[in-house]
């Protein structure tokens, strides 16, 4: 009896920390982040984890009013063009800290004291500020503190605001066709100097010297590589719920909406094909009248506080073969590229009998113990996808504290069609 009723309670408690686990993330698009109109943060500290092993001290944005984890980025705002924004800070750090909106007009702030920029929030945890703009155009932006953003921001207090558009607002980024999309990701681009993160977490922040600020850790959605690859909420990494693996199936159109969010350049480079920059800053290139600034890129340069926007597309096209698995007769998929509709795969495919699966895992103590991937099982790859690196094309900045690889890269998965994509 004494075993059942263990078991019983044992059982309860299992089911609702499930339910807790799921209650607490609730459910997501590609983007993960917060909708709605009124949005109540809390700058507090916390330590992120780099792929490599290292842990360093951040201060962050929470989702709550005294409550929440502190988040690098900070939580992503997902409001629609022409909603009323107010956004509430309150301030568990040892500093005045604020937030700005660049790219949004007549924002109104209240409560706190006035600072350089903007209104801040007292240390302490009992001010609260209220920012509130009208969300007017639609497009990609970012938020940040306006107090002290050279220490600020390095320490974390950035975050991403998405407004969606009036038209078509779910495959949609403008108000303008040219900026239709079947899957849309988020990059916000980062880097810190692990240097200015210890002398803040010794409260020697008076040592703090930007001229020898020297970034060894580039980051996507404040992952380094590979943790972008992980799913989104990993328990793992508490503090940086949002990762970065964008999928599609060819012929669809991904959009990429990218943002400078720390103080150096990145050249982000989509390996697969060039993208084309429909936006920057929030403000659409394509006209769709007359000169159209949109330009197709190899490599876009992301700029502190800067965003762009680019569609990426894929169709398989100049292969050779059909890649959709297409038979003459069949209709052309939309984009496919006609020339290749119905050839072969030009070689013969190995039976499942032929195929031997090879070890995985580098037998290192870090990551296990060396094992055989199962007959069948389809190792890493289980759809065959075709997988294409994205990431910094300054190549120094795809290393965890100069351990290649890493950093500031993600892979992108091309799914055959009718595979379900995990990460729609
Ligand atoms: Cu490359």
């Amino acid at each position: 009896m004494e075993n059942t009723s263990k078991r019983k309670t044992i059982g309860i408690w299992l089911l609702s920390a499930v339910v807790v686990l799921f209650a607490a993330f609730p459910a997501h698009g590609a983007i993960d982040g917060i909708t709605g109109t009124t949005f109540n943060l809390t700058a507090r500290p916390g330590y992120i984890s780099t792929a490599e092993g290292g842990s360093y001290l951040m201060w962050g944005y929470a989702n709550g009013i005294g409550s929440g984890a502190m988040q690098y980025p900070g939580p992503t705002l997902i409001v629609n063009q022409g909603d009323v924004v107010t956004v509430n800070l309150s301030n568990q750090l040892t500093m005045p800290v604020s937030i700005v909106f660049p790219g949004q007009s007549a924002v109104t702030a209240t409560g706190g004291t006035p600072g350089l920029l903007t209104r801040e929030a007292a240390p302490g945890g009992t001010d609260t500020v209220s920012y509130t703009f009208t969300a007017a155009q639609p497009g990609t932006y970012t938020y940040y503190s306006g107090t002290r953003p050279e220490l600020q921001i390095e320490m974390g207090l950035v975050g991403a605001l998405i407004v969606r558009p009036t038209t078509n607002p779910a495959t949609q980024a403008y108000n303008h066709p040219d900026s239709q999309f079947d899957h849309e990701y988020l990059f916000l681009l980062s880097e810190i100097d692990p240097i200015i993160h210890d002398q803040v977490s010794a409260g020697n922040m008076a040592l703090v010297d930007n001229t020898t600020y020297f970034p060894v850790y580039w980051m996507i959605n404040g992952r380094t590589g590979p943790d972008t690859m992980t799913p989104a909420n990993n328990p793992l990494l508490p503090n940086q719920p949002y990762n970065s693996m964008p999928m599609m199936h060819p012929g669809e159109k991904i959009l990429l909406r990218m943002i400078g969010g720390g103080r150096d350049m990145h050249p982000f480079h989509t390996h697969g094909n060039h993208h084309k920059v429909i936006a920057r800053d929030g403000r659409l290139l394509s006209s769709g009248v007359g000169a159209d600034l949109a330009e197709m890129a190899f490599t876009t340069t992301v700029v502190p506080g800067s965003t762009a926007d680019a569609i990426f597309g894929w169709t398989g096209d100049r292969l050779g073969w059909d890649m959709y698995g297409h038979t003459a007769g069949d209709p052309l998929q939309p984009n496919e590229y006609a020339p290749d509709h119905g050839k072969p795969f030009p070689v013969t495919l190995p039976t499942q009998l032929e195929v031997t699966n090879g070890q995985f895992f580098s037998g290192s103590p870090f990551l296990g113990t060396m094992g055989y991937i199962p007959p069948g099982e389809g190792g890493f790859n289980p759809n065959s996808g075709f997988l294409y690196m994205w990431h910094s094309h300054n190549e120094k900045e795809i290393v965890n504290n100069d351990i290649f690889p890493g950093g500031l890269m993600t892979m992108m998965i091309i799914e055959a069609p009718g595979v379900v994509l995990d990460n729609p």
